[in-house]
C-alpha cells in the first residue's frame, strides 16, 4: 500500500544501517512537517550477494525501527520488499516517493560506503530539489578530524590514534593518565582457551512475528544466497540489543582480554560481544557500550585487561579504520600490493576442505553470518594471503558473509590489515603465519587429517608449505621490514633442497585448490 500525505516539508531518507533514534538527520527533522521514508531494497541486498541471515537481520530491525519512529510521533513511509511500489534501488525509491510526496527537501545523513555517497551526489540534478548530507555523528571521530590527525604523519599508526581518543572521551583516564598506567594491555591478552572453561553464549531471542514474516520472504527471495537463514536468534529491537549487551558484560566482559585471541573447536563466540551487527546498524550506540564497559571496570566486575582491551577495539579499531577508509576511498579497494590474483577457493563457499580450521571457520561462518576477530584474520585471511588469493575476490567474500559486514569497516580490514595490500599504511606487517600460530591459538589441530609440525610432505598442515613459500617468493617486498626480516633469514637459512621441498609442497596445494 502506497502512502499518501499532507504537505511535506522534509522528505528524510533513512538507510538500513542508521537505525539510530539520535541520528543526524532526524535531529534536524521535525515529525510535525516532516517525512521519513524507509526502504527494503533488492539491489542493497544483492550488490555483493548478502548473507540470508544478514538480510533477515537488517529487514527486521528497520521494520522495527520504523515501528519505533511511529511511537515517537513521526510519520514514516516504509516501503517493503515485496511492496507494489518497490522499485528495488535507492535513486528509483527515493525518485517514486518524492513523486508522491513532493517535498521541498531531501534530508540524509552520510551513508557509510562510498558507493552510496557518490548516488547521493547525483540526486540534486535527478530530482530536481535539494538534498542535504548530513555528517553521520555517531562515531567519535569525524572526517575532518582524522584527517587532521593523519596529515603529516609517515604512518597511521592505530596505537598513537587510539590514545587520543582515550584523551577526548575521557575513557579509563585518572587524570591525563591511563587507567593503571599503561595505555594498552594486549600482551596479556592472547590466552589459548580450554575446552573446559566455561562459555557463555551470546543473548538469544525467538522470532517475533515480524521476524518472522521476514524469515519467509527473504527465504523466498533470496534463496540461492550463502548462508543459513535458521535458527535466527539476533536482537532485532534496540532494547533487546541492550539486554544482550548487558549480558555480555555480566558473563563474557571478565574473561573477554585474556581469551580475546583464542579459538575453540564448536565454540564460535566464546568470550567476544557479539554485537557488531548491532553497532554498525545502529541499534546499539559505540560511546554508551564503552562507558558501560568502564563502568563494570570502576565497580571491580571486570578486570582492567578486559575493559581496556574492549575499549580499545571500539574507539581504537573502529573509528580508526573508518577514518583510513574515508581518507584512501575511492582507489583503496583496488589496492593490490602483492600482486596475488588467484581466484578464491570454493571452499570459502561450501565448507568442503579437509582443513579443520577453515572448515570450522566456514561452517560457522555459513551457519551464525558470524567469526571472531581471529577465525577471520588468521584462518581464512591468513589462507588468502599465503596462497595469493585476489584481495578484492576476498573484499566481496567478507563483505557479504557477515552480519556485521559495512564496506567502512570491512574494507580496511581485509585489504589493510588481512592482506597487507595496501603495502602497509594500516598495518605495520603482513598477518601471515604458519600452522603453528593455529595450532597454539587452538584445538584445531588436535582433529585436524593434516600434520601441523610437518613443513613439507603430503600430511603436512598447508598454511606450513604455504607461509615460507610465502616469505620466500616475497622476499623483495618484506625483508626490509624490520618485523620479516627474522623470518626471510632464516627461510634463506634453509637447505636449497628443502626450499625446493617447500615450493614443490605449495605448488601442490595450490592446483588442489
Ligand atoms: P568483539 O571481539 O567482541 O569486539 C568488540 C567490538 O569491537 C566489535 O563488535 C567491533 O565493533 C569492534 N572491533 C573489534 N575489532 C575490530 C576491528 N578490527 N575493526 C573494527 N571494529 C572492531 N568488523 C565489523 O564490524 N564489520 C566487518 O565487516 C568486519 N570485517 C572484518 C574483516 C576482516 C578480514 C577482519 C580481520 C576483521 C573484520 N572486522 C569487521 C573486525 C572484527 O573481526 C569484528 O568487528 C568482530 O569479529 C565482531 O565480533 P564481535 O562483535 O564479537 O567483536
Ligand atoms: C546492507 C543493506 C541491505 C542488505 N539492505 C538494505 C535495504 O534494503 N535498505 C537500506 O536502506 N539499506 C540496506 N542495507 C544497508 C545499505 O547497504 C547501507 O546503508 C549502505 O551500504 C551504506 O552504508
Amino acid at each position: 500500500m502506497t502512502v499518501q500525505m499532507n504537505a511535506v516539508r522534509n522528505l528524510i531518507l533513512v538507510l538500513g544501517d542508521q537505525l539510530s533514534p539520535g541520528l543526524s538527520s532526524l535531529a534536524a527533522g521535525d515529525p510535525g512537517q516532516d517525512l521519513i521514508l524507509m526502504a527494503e531494497l533488492a539491489g542493497e541486498a544483492t550488490y555483493v550477494r548478502h548473507h540470508k541471515k544478514k538480510i533477515a537481520f537488517l529487514f527486521s530491525a528497520m521494520r522495527h525501527f520504523a515501528a519505533e519512529l511511529k511511537g515517537r510521533g513521526w510519520r514514516v513511509d516504509y516501503v517493503k520488499l515485496d511492496a507494489l511500489n518497490n522499485v528495488g534501488g535507492f535513486t528509483a525509491q527515493l525518485a517514486e516517493a518524492v513523486s508522491r510526496h513532493k517535498p521541498e527537501q531531501v534530508l540524509v545523513t552520510e551513508p557509510g560506503e562510498w558507493r552510496v555517497l557518490e548516488m547521493i551526489k547525483g540526486w540534486e540534478a535527478a530530482l530536481g530539489l535539494p538534498v542535504r548530507i548530513l555528517a553521520d555523528d555517531r562515531f567519535v571521530c569525524s572526517h575532518a578530524e582524522f584527517e587532521a590527525w593523519a596529515d603529516g604523519r609517515k604512518q597511521l599508526r592505530m596505537e598513537y590514534f587510539y590514545r587520543d581518543m582515550r584523551r577526548r572521551t575521557g575513557l579509563l583516564m585518572d587524570g591525563d593518565q591511563p587507567a593503571g598506567g599503561q595505555w594498552n594491555f594486549d600482551a596479556e591478552n592472547r590466552k589459548p582457551a580450554g575446552a573446559s572453561l566455561f562459555m557463555p553464549s551470546p543473548k538469544a531471542y525467538a522470532p517475533d512475528a515480524v521476524t518472522q514474516e521476514v524469515l519467509a520472504l527473504v527465504e523466498a527471495r533470496f534463496a540461492n544466497h550463502f548462508g543459513r537463514l535458521e535458527p535466527f536468534w539476533f536482537a532485532v529491537r534496540r532494547e533487546d540489543a541492550e539486554a544482550a549487551f548487558a549480558a555480555f558484560v555480566e558473563k563474557a566482559l571478565p574473561s573477554f582480554g585474556d581469551y580475546q585471541d583464542a579459538m575453540l573447536k564448536g565454540e564460535p563466540f566464546l568470550y567476544h560481544a557479539v554485537i557488531a551487527q548491532y553497532l554498525n546498524c545502529g541499534l546499539l550506540d559505540p560511546l554508551e557500550v564503552c562507558r558501560l564497559v568502564e563502568a563494570a571496570y570502576r565497580a571491580g566486575r571486570a578486570p582492567l585487561n578486559a575493559a581496556e582491551g574492549f575499549i580499545r577495539q571500539i574507539i581504537g579499531w573502529r573509528e580508526y579504520v573508518r577514518g583510513i577508509y574515508w581518507l584512501k576511498m575511492p582507489g583503496y579497494e583496488i589496492k593490490n600490493f602483492f600482486g596475488h590474483t588467484r581466484p578464491l577457493p570454493d571452499f570459502y563457499w561450501t565448507a568442503e576442505t579437509d582443513m579443520a580450521c577453515l572448515k570450522a571457520a566456514v561452517v560457522q561462518t555459513r551457519d551464525e553470518a558470524y567469526a571472531h576477530h581471529i577465525q577471520r584474520l588468521m584462518v581464512t585471511g591468513n589462507f588468502a594471503l599465503l596462497a595469493g588469493i585476489d584481495p578484492h575476490a576476498l573484499h566481496e567474500w567478507y563483505l557479504s558473509v557477515y552480519a556485521d559486514a559495512y564496506e567502512w569497516v570491512e574494507l580496511p580490514n581485509t585489504i589493510g590489515m588481512s592482506q597487507f595490500a595496501d603495502g602497509g599504511l594500516l598495518a605495520s606487517k603482513p598477518y601471515a603465519a604458519s600452522g603453528a600460530y593455529i595450532s597454539r591459538m587452538s584445538d584445531y589441530c588436535k582433529a585436524c587429517s593434516f600434520e601441523v609440525k610437518q613443513r613439507t610432505g603430503k600430511n603436512a598442515c598447508p598454511f606450513n608449505a604455504l607461509y615460507w613459500d610465502f616469505i620466500g617468493r616475497n622476499q623483495d617486498k618484506i625483508g626490509r621490514n624490520p618485523r620479516m626480516a627474522q623470518m626471510v633469514r632464516t627461510y634463506n637459512r634453509f637447505d636449497p633442497a628443502e626450499r625446493v621441498r617447500i615450493a614443490d609442497r605449495a605448488a601442490d596445494i595450490l592446483a588442489g585448490l
